[in-house]
């Protein structure tokens, strides 16, 4: 059973913001006397400086005779380059030089990441492109001038003669037998497929009571950081060296990368990552831009250059997210238990891969199944490369079509069964941990009853559906939607994550440094971008050294002084950052007790750690502060036998598995019967996340999460014309929800701790978005009485359905014409 509740906190600023009038409770903060370690909602460190303008972003780096960047890119989806003509643009006042392929000097192109199956088609991609171009927006040739807007001016004014070539667009009609080939050597735009099935599945799903099949679109989207990409790149001709700042969640990885692709002895790049306005999966990768900004310095002798990406260039060069067209089967008996799940999964690559492109979809593989016990699980999964986007991370990556799809199947399922959709889900879940699941992950911890029952108890769920039931079809209908999701996150061991051919390993670095006057700092090799590290890692120094919180200091994003780290994204810098912090912390205070008992002349077990001061138990005024300690690791005068001066300690904590957090949330939907908009009444999340360290940073994490997931369900989705021509590159066409449109979210928590890390943590900054979608869509099919429909559900889709003219038409899907799914 959960050992802790939390009762539910209110974002009151988005409350606010959509003018509601909503009694708001205080939110939670530290009383000045509990002090500000584990468990507190201290308010975020980090946000003094932000919130009063004093971050500083890429765009804040201006350095002496910087020059500025601009790319001409692709207008076609897909074209053969015959001739670059850069005059014009060279004649245009205030432009220096105009670079293509050819004059810049590259050893290789834009890195790929992973290989999920081994044998993943890796095509070829220049950093600029040469003789082809395969998606509208693709690099052609990089303007170098005194201002960004005489760049912009060139770039415009670069003649690219194209060749148009027929184009493919949608991830289906790539698989079909003659589409247009976007890369000649991959044969029938396939990337890599994999078939995946338990023993005996088809004759364990044969005779199945009842089977519902569905095909699900999850669609395409774009990630939208409130910051864009940005680059600012030198390199000093005489040594090589490199000074790169860049927008990333990986800094270390770029390093890496760019060692690779600009040819430079790896030692020699110093990236450094100021501050990062988000990311959300989106700088989780390595891009054109940045081994084109080094190229260029290199190239003009030294003189620093900088590129600030506009958002139209980001909606159309920076990744997408998504995109996976779906057809799901579940197998079940009468009584509702579910029998088997058989899936295929066609997910669009888009032109290129990007580092994890491949990968993204077999993490839906793995997660499918979800919270329930379903042993007999057969998945085919199909990547296909199309004339568009490439698709990569976007918050989630993989785990939220999988949820959405194994929630929306569970719902059809107990509409099929005339069952009630909490009591189909009581009849299926997991209940004993361990859990191997089909796919042979082990599920680490859970309570799946216990966050439907706090979620069920927090709507009043009876009374939900006794108002439902009263209110009948007419007017406005009322629905309720639940989505009790389980997901992956904090990948790891590296054994597992190069066995699923990530091409990162899941370890991460933590260094713990004390100085003279007994003050802390802390370097992670996490690389936060508004996921609050510096304010929560000091609390677990606070919690676990006694040492205040506002003595630490935590250091992040610069490779000239921070162990080798992997970055942000996947929801691991707690799980296995900030556990490497821990054991950092634990090995300095191993050091310590044997300088305090040296100190003190006592038996190291005699002594106790209580409140950042070594004591004799038993003899509590004979002690030792940590201070005092520091001080005399650093004078060194009088240090136990072979005890080495200093207090520092760094580890690279490496997981036994992954952590699984799980919830329970639920959306109250008002529909218009009349116009068919979505109105959402009611919005909790019961989150569990193992330990929680902030409970504030949680609730805002799951916020924002839930946000986005909203913003899926009801109105993003990134559309291309036949033609590939992205026709939502720019914040009108693409509708990213704002406060108005976003319902106040309640959250509560219980805590079930993960036996994987030393801390008990899971993962919380992707639980948000992995959830929320499919509660939100079965609230609008529950308000209906409708099976299934498409997100997002804007209203037109919505009233078709209430007119009774179905979803928009869609062409006959690919699992007839490939011949079924997995077997
Ligand atoms: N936390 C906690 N207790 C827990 C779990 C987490 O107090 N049991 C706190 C952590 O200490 C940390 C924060 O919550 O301060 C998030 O931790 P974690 O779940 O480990 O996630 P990461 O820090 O690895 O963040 C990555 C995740 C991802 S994958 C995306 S995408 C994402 C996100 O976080 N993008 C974001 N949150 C974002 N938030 C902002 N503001 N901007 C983005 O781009």
């Amino acid at each position: 059973m959960p050992d802790q509740i939390t009762e539910p906190a209110i974002d009151s600023q988005l409350a606010e913001a959509a003018g509601r009038a909503v009694e708001l409770p205080e939110p939670e903060q530290a009383p000045a006397d509990t002090g500000k370690g584990i468990g507190v909602s201290v308010l975020r460190k980090e946000d003094a400086e932000l919130i009063t303008g004093q971050g500083r972003f890429v765009d804040d780096i201006r350095l002496t005779g910087m020059l500025h960047l601009a790319f001409s890119r692709s207008p076609l989806a897909h074209a053969e380059i015959r001739s670059i003509d850069t005059s014009a643009a060279l004649a245009v006042p205030g432009v220096r030089a105009v670079y293509t392929y050819g004059d810049l000097d590259f050893h290789a192109g834009v890195p790929t990441g992973s290989n999920p199956t081994g044998d993943a088609i890796q095509p070829e991609r220049p950093v600029l492109a040469r003789n082809k171009v395969r998606m509208v927006g693709e690099p052609i040739a990089v303007v170098v001038a005194d201002s960004r807007y005489a760049a912009a001016d060139g770039a415009a004014a670069v003649f690219v003669d194209l060749v148009p070539l027929d184009p493919v667009v949608a991830v289906e009609d790539a698989l079909r037998d003659g589409a247009p080939q976007v890369h000649d050597d991959a044969p029938g735009n396939l990337c890599c497929s994999i078939v995946y099935a338990t023993d005996g599945f088809d004759e364990a799903v044969a005779g199945a009571e009842v089977v519902v099949e569905q095909r699900i679109v999850n669609q395409r989207l774009t990630p939208v950081a409130i910051e864009g990409r940005g680059v600012v790149a030198q390199v000093t001709p005489a040594s090589d060296e490199v000074t790169l700042y860049t927008s990333t969640q990986v800094p270390h990885f770029v390093r890496t990368f760019a060692s690779v692709v600009n040819g430079i002895s790896e030692e020699k790049i110093r990236v450094i990552t100021p501050d990062v306005g988000g990311g959300f999966g989106s700088k989780l990768n390595t891009y054109a831009e940045e081994f084109a900004a080094i190229a260029v310095s290199k190239k003009l002798g030294g003189t620093p250059v900088k590129w600030i990406e506009g958002r139209s260039e980001n909606m159309l060069a920076t990744t997408h997210g998504r995109d996976q067209v779906q057809y799901a089967t579940l197998y079940a008996d009468r009584e509702g238990r579910v029998r088997g799940l058989r899936l295929r999964i066609v997910s669009n690559m888009g032109a290129y891969l990007q580092l994890l492109s491949p990968s993204i979809p077999h993490l839906t593989l793995f997660m499918a199944p979800g919270a329930y016990d379903i042993q007999n699980y057969a998945c085919q999964v199909d990547c296909a490369f199309t004339n568009t986007t490439p698709t990569d991370a976007y918050r989630g990556a993989g785990r939220p079509e999988a949820a959405h799809m194994i929630e929306r199947m569970m719902d059809m399922l107990a509409r099929r069964l005339e069952l009630d959709p909490a009591e189909l889900r009581r009849r299926n879940f997991v209940r004993e941990f361990p859990y191997t699941t089909a796919t042979g992950l082990s599920y680490d911890s859970g309570d799946y009853d216990g966050t439907l029952d706090r979620a069920l108890e927090l709507v009043d769920y009876a009374e939900l559906r006794r108002e439902q039931a009263a209110r009948g079809t007419n007017g406005k209908r009322l629905g309720i939607g639940l989505s009790t999701y389980v997901e992956v996150c904090g990948l790891a061991p590296s054994s597992v994550t190069k066995a699923l051919g990530i091409g990162a390993p899941g370890w991460e670095s933590g260094t713990i440094r004390f100085h003279p006057t007994g003050k802390v700092t802390l370097i992670t090799g996490t690389s936060p971008h508004g996921q609050g590290h510096a304010t929560s890692w000091s609390q677990i120094v606070e919690s676990e050294l006694g040492i205040p919180f506002d003595q630490v200091e935590v250091l992040h994003g610069d490779t000239a002084f921070a162990p080798y780290g992997l970055g942000t994204y996947g929801s691991r810098s707690l799980a296995v950052g900030g556990s490497a912090i821990f054991r950092s912390i634990e090995k300095v205070k191993e050091k310590a007790r044997k300088i305090a008992a040296h100190g003190l002349e006592a038996a190291e077990d005699d002594l106790e750690y209580v409140e950042g001061r070594f004591r004799v138990k038993g003899s509590p005024d004979r002690g030792m502060t940590i201070q005092d300690v520091v001080g005399a690791a650093w004078t060194a005068a009088d240090l136990p036998e072979g005890v080495e001066p200093g207090l520092e300690a760094t580890t690279f904590f490496d997981p036994p598995n992954f952590v699984f957090p799980f919830g329970c949330h639920v959306c109250v939907t008002e529909v218009d019967t009349e116009t068919g908009k979505v109105a959402i009444r009611r919005y909790l999340a019961v989150d569990d996340c193992g330990r929680v360290i902030n409970p504030m940073i949680v609730d805002g994490q799951v916020h924002g999460g839930v946000a986005q997931s909203i913003g899926q369900a009801l109105y993003e989705e990134t559309v291309y014309d036949e033609d590939g021509q992205c026709l939502t590159a720019n914040l009108v066409d693409y509708m990213v929800p704002t406060a108005v449109e976003i319902p106040r979210i309640e959250t509560a928590r219980t805590e079930t701790p993960t036996p994987t890390n030393p801390l008990g943590v899971k993962g919380v900054g992707e639980a948000g978005t992995i959830a929320a979608s499919a509660a939100v869509v079965n609230s609008v099919c529950d308000a209906l009485g409708v099976d299934h429909m498409d997100m997002p559900l804007q209203p037109e889709r919505v009233w078709r359905i209430l007119q009774g003219l179905g979803e928009k038409p869609i062409e006959a899907g690919l699992a007839e014409t490939k011949g079924g799914g997995a077997s």
